[in-house]
């Protein structure tokens, strides 16, 4: 995909701030760097600061610690990022645990909830108002999880299609604002902390997820596809785009090479 220049951009040098959560790894640090490219000021919000401020240093960008569970650090995230945002990154998020219902760890499944449904709606909630204002955009990074349940998926499964249901309910409500809403929904995509953090630091584990798969997805390769949809001209909402690499067909159909 080759971007062109965003329509949003009144004078051609700047396309306002974008805000990227859980910026301090993966596919949030490699977005925050791909915006910070397409002439963005990027906000790299994450709770790990070491991390963001190094990003944020690396692309001219601005670190701000957020626990995005936390109202009032969304608060403060708003207030740091000031009035210029014209893009927001719900990426904070995750995986964790891959139990059966059977076993469920009710608690994990709470986390991921917080995180990746409320976490994602408060940060939209809060920077909405100045969306508006600036005729901006919201980006929502699901996955295929939220397309349907796979064995020992459920908890995280049930919270990316919530998550979904953000996505589908502000579309509609929002229809006569001027922000677009997106979805990207990434399928299977090496990053080095994705599947560690589901299986609790069990390196091992985690890299029999990607066994086989001469090239699964990196995190770039969804930052590309975000960068695309931000900068598409201000009246095309890219409403939903599933990502994934070529070895892996559906979520249960992946070419392993012995
Ligand atoms: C990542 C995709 O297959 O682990 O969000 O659910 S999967």
């Amino acid at each position: 995909m080759t971007s062109q220049s965003p329509s949003q951009t009144p004078t051609g040098t700047s396309n306002g701030t974008a805000v990227v959560t859980g910026a301090s790894s993966g596919i949030g640090a490699a977005t925050a760097r791909r915006l910070a490219a397409e002439g963005f000021s990027v906000v790299c919000a994450a709770r790990r600061t070491d991390r963001i401020e190094e990003l944020a240093a690396g692309i001219g960008g601005r670190a701000v610690s957020c626990d995005v569970t936390d109202p009032q650090a969304v608060e403060r995230l708003v207030a740091e990022a000031g009035e210029d945002v014209t893009l927001v990154i719900n990426n904070a998020g995750g995986a964790l645990g891959m139990e059966p219902v059977v076993e469920a760890d009710l608690d994990a499944w709470q986390t991921m909830y917080a995180a990746n449904v409320l976490g994602a709606a408060a940060v939209t909630k809060a920077f909405l108002p100045t969306l508006i204002t600036n005729q901006g955009q919201v980006i929502f990074v699901t996955s295929t999880a939220a397309d349907g349940g796979y064995e020992g998926g459920a908890g995280y499964c049930a919270a990316k299609a919530a998550e979904r249901s953000i996505v589908q309910s502000l579309r509609l409500e929002i229809v006569d604002q001027p922000v677009r809403v997106s979805e990207v929904a990434p399928g299977m995509v090496h990053t080095e902390e994705f599947s560690l953090t589901r299986f609790h630091g069990d390196q091992e584990r985690a890299d029999t997820v990607y066994a086989g798969v001469a090239a699964p997805l990196v995190a770039d390769d969804i930052a590309d596809v975000i960068g695309w949809i931000a900068t598409r001209p201000e009246h095309v909402n890219i409403d939903r785009i599933t990502v994934r690499p070529r070895a892996q067909a559906a979520q249960h159909k992946v070419h392993r090479e012995a």
